[in-house]
């Protein structure tokens, strides 16, 4: 678990938790995780990176080699060429289950050399990251005036594991976070490739500087970053596992209120 710090003065900002592309697989809309690409550049969105961004093949693995549309040597030159260009927008990542058949095997960590290559921080396998949104002025104690962000938003992020095949057994892994993470404002998960955003509140006391407590409604969403996948033809057709949309949720954190709001 690594802290991870971001401030930023717009009014408003989106948040990508990007995961799950699985970069090599036949079956990969690699079109449409490059539109996302192109989007957050525009947006000037932030970006995470979830794991499982490469399929990692292995000798004897579960996933074939037959299928594959690039090797890993090739899928590791195609993430950093295109990530490259929007490093300054991503705040970091961790792990996925896919990435770790090469640290079992060998030690190699994929991950971490994808974000040393873009010198954003590694977090493994869980980020608790700090997002400050927005400004106000302040006056400072020589009477000039300085600047402090407005809205603060905490958010938990793991590559998850298990799930089942249905949607309530997704959503409950990521759920499971709350276990590991006290006090989250967004629960982040990813492995199941279904697309979930669901809030819920969560009541908690917030004490003031001064001492004064207020009681309230604390709104948590919980979010599943989807997949880059097509279902015909995969793992999932042939396991029987239900087609999952391909995508990734933005995450809109507002910086002159509190709130949080989610489209896919
Ligand atoms: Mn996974």
């Amino acid at each position: 678990m690594r802290f991870i710090e971001v401030s930023d003065k717009r009014n408003a900002v989106y948040f990508l938790p990007l995961g799950d592309v699985h970069a090599g697989s036949g079956q990969v809309d690699y079109q449409k995780f490059e539109g996302y690409l192109d989007w957050a550049r525009r947006e000037k969105a932030y970006i995470f990176l979830m794991g499982d961004l490469y399929d990692t093949v292995v000798m004897g693995g579960v996933s074939s080699p037959f299928d594959a549309a690039m090797n890993l040597r090739e899928a590791k030159k195609y993430m950093r060429d295109r990530l490259m260009p929007v490093k300054h927008l991503i705040i970091g990542g961790i792990i996925g289950n896919h990435e770790m058949r090469l640290m079992r095997y060998a030690n190699e960590d994929l991950m971490e050399d994808l974000c040393d290559q873009l010198q954003v921080p590694y977090a493994n396998f869980s980020a608790v990251i700090r997002m400050n949104v927005g400004h106000v002025l302040v006056g400072d104690h020589k009477g000039g005036k300085g600047e402090i962000n407005r809205i603060h938003y905490v958010i938990f992020a793991h590559h998850t594991t298990g799930g089942g095949g249905t949607p309530g057994g997704k959503l409950n892994r990521v759920y499971k976070l709350s276990d590991l993470f006290e006090g989250a404002d967004l629960l982040v998960g990813a492995h199941s490739h279904m697309e979930v955003a669901a809030p819920v509140d969560k009541y908690r006391l917030h004490v003031s500087a001064a001492g004064k407590c207020t009681l309230s409604a604390d709104k948590m969403f919980m979010v599943n970053s989807g997949s880059f996948v097509k279902w015909e033809d995969s793992y999932a057709e042939e396991k029987m596992l239900a087609p999952s949309h391909c995508g990734c949720p933005r995450v809109r954190l507002d910086g002159v209120r509190k709130d949080i709001h989610i489209s896919e």
